[in-house]
């Protein structure tokens, strides 16, 4: 025991804040550097990045499930959550041991500069958003912790050797808000400057597409369902879905994209944006549909493709005997297997630069993505591509199958009910059901409908398109007021009966019978 008063201890909150607004600064400075360099050079981004590349493939399916195409967002704010109060627990450290806390930055930034370099595409130069906002982040954080032990002097001697409080409290309060609002300016301008000043986006905005040597068919009159409350059968681009492992849109200017074709063929080569365009282009319906799409989901859209057909292109290389895959690699290093044959069979596989008569739009691929009918996106819808290997399923895996995915995706027989949704209350006398099916290659021969258990009943089809494209339905139904269940199945051209038997979503597409409830009154 001595006999003088314990020392008043600092307030903690101020030293809380220094690590919270250190971090921010350190994000913001190098969010705006980066606008210099390649886009994961962002920490924020390359983190990020590096996240969705480890996290096991339930947690993706269970993000996707849950928050839909919203998944990002919510990483993102997730990850800006955790960085605050790992931030916040530094500052605390700081408050009694400033080295042991400055050599924790000096770590973390280190693994900051990890994760970019660990990005496809980064180089050393792209470590230098990391460095200036580490070193921006611990100037901040040493001043700040100064001006907090200032504003409480930790060790009150009784004499008043520094400021007044009032006078060391302000001017800590002045810095730390200052120091945030730079913060949030350098992170809006960097995100700004980056999605503006950008080749891709005013080369997309300018480009003219040629017409196609072989145009769609126009659609037969007739394509929607008379449903009320049913989605369009052309996706407008704004709102199809959106799935890839990016989470910054790769913006590739088209006069450097460039498409190499190699591998187990007689002939290698490489294809400008030019090139492709001065080639017979073909327009094809087809809905795209994802393997993580649940029963009765939405992970699926409809749209007019213009491209090259893949199958001239293999053509041109010649792929030697025992090869039986092309792997597609995208710029952002997403890769997927697509079996030699579905390539080079007479279906509409195109390389594709138009999505509904525009420039693919950048999260769609911009400038050039994949589409197959019949297959899943992720053994086949390759977005920014540009790599062709002519291979085996032996010898190479993709993206998604090293991820305990399956090494093919076929798309399986599927229909949902669109209205009514679960839960809906429709009018007594005269309720209609209407609903999608899809059974891509094949085509939609009947939907039928089951009503509270009762018999199965065919709905009404609307008109096919092709058969690489959805089919609307709809159910005329006489309701009785009171709660029901209505459940769906479809037939398909080769006379398969959509399986009841319920699988996930892991490895190769959910299974079973979408069922709705609700009440009529
Ligand atoms: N480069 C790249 N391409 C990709 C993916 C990806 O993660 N990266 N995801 C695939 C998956 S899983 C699907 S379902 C489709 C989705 O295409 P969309 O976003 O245009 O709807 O893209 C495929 N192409
Ligand atoms: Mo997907």
């Amino acid at each position: 025991m001595s006999g003088h008063p314990e020392p008043r201890p600092a307030r903690r909150w101020p030293f809380a804040a220094s690590g919270a607004v250190a971090a921010a600064l350190l994000f913001g400075v190098a969010e705006i550097v980066s606008v210099l360099f390649s886009p994961a050079s962002s920490p924020l981004v390359a983190v990020g990045a590096a996240f969705i590349d480890v996290t096991p493939a339930w947690l993706k399916d269970f993000a996707i499930d849950v928050f839909g195409t919203a998944d990002k967002l919510v990483l993102l704010v997730s990850m800006g959550v955790v960085a605050l109060l790992v931030a916040a627990a530094l500052g605390l450290l700081a408050r009694r041991r400033q080295v042991t806390a400055t050599v924790l930055c000096g770590a973390i930034a280190v693994l900051l500069g990890a994760a970019v370099l660990s990005r496809a595409g980064t180089g050393v130069a792209d470590l230098l958003p990391t460095v200036a906002g580490a070193a921006a982040g611990l100037v901040a954080l040493n001043g700040l912790v100064r001006l907090a032990r200032r504003r409480a002097p930790d060790h009150a001697s009784g004499e008043a050797a520094g400021p007044r409080p009032e006078t060391a409290r302000r001017t800590f309060l002045i810095a730390a808000g200052l120091t945030t609002v730079v913060a949030a300016v350098s992170m809006a301008g960097g995100r700004a400057l980056s999605a503006a000043g950008n080749a891709a986006v005013a080369t997309r905005d300018a480009l003219r597409l040629p017409g196609a040597r072989r145009t769609a068919a126009a659609l037969p009159g007739g394509v929607e369902a008379v449903a009320p409350g049913m989605p369009p059968f052309v996706t407008p681009n704004g709102e199809f879905y959106r799935i890839d492992t990016a989470l910054s849109v790769p913006r590739i200017d088209p006069s450097t994209w460039e498409l190499r074709v190699h591998g187990l063929v007689e002939e290698e080569f490489t294809l400008s944006f030019t090139e492709l365009l001065e080639k017979d282009l073909e327009e094809t319906w087809l809905t795209l549909t994802c393997v993580s799409n649940p029963v009765g989901g939405d992970l699926a859209g409809n749209a007019k493709w213009l491209g090259y057909p893949i199958r001239e292109l293999l053509a041109r290389a010649r792929p030697q005997g025992g090869a039986d895959m092309v792997l597609s690699t995208s710029a952002d290093g997403f890769s997927a297997s697509t079996p030699l044959e579905v390539l080079t069979d007479d279906r509409a596989a195109l390389l594709a630069v138009g999505m509904n008569g525009e420039p693919l739009p950048l999260e769609h691929g911009f400038p050039v993505r994949m589409v197959v009918p019949g297959l899943y996106g992720y053994v086949s819808a390759t977005k920014w591509v540009v790599d062709l290997e002519v291979t085996r399923f032996a010898d190479k895996s993709a993206y998604w199958t090293q991820r305990g995915w399956s090494e093919r995706g076929p798309i399986k027989l599927a229909s949902r009910i669109d209205v009514p949704r679960g839960f809906e209350t429709l009018p007594a006398g005269g309720a209609v059901l209407g609903g999608t099916a899809w059974s891509q290659t094949i085509g939609i021969d009947r939907v039928q409908v089951q009503v509270d258990d009762g018999e199965w009943q065919d709905a009404t089809l609307a008109a096919e398109a092709t058969v690489d494209t959805w089919r609307q339905w709809s159910f005329d139904w006489d309701g009785e007021p009171g709660d029901h269940t209505a459940r769906v199945r479809a037939v398909n051209r080769d006379g398969e009966v959509q399986t009841s038997e319920r699988a996930d979503t892991v490895p190769d597409g959910a299974s079973g019978w979408h069922q709705v409830r609700f009440r009529v009154e």
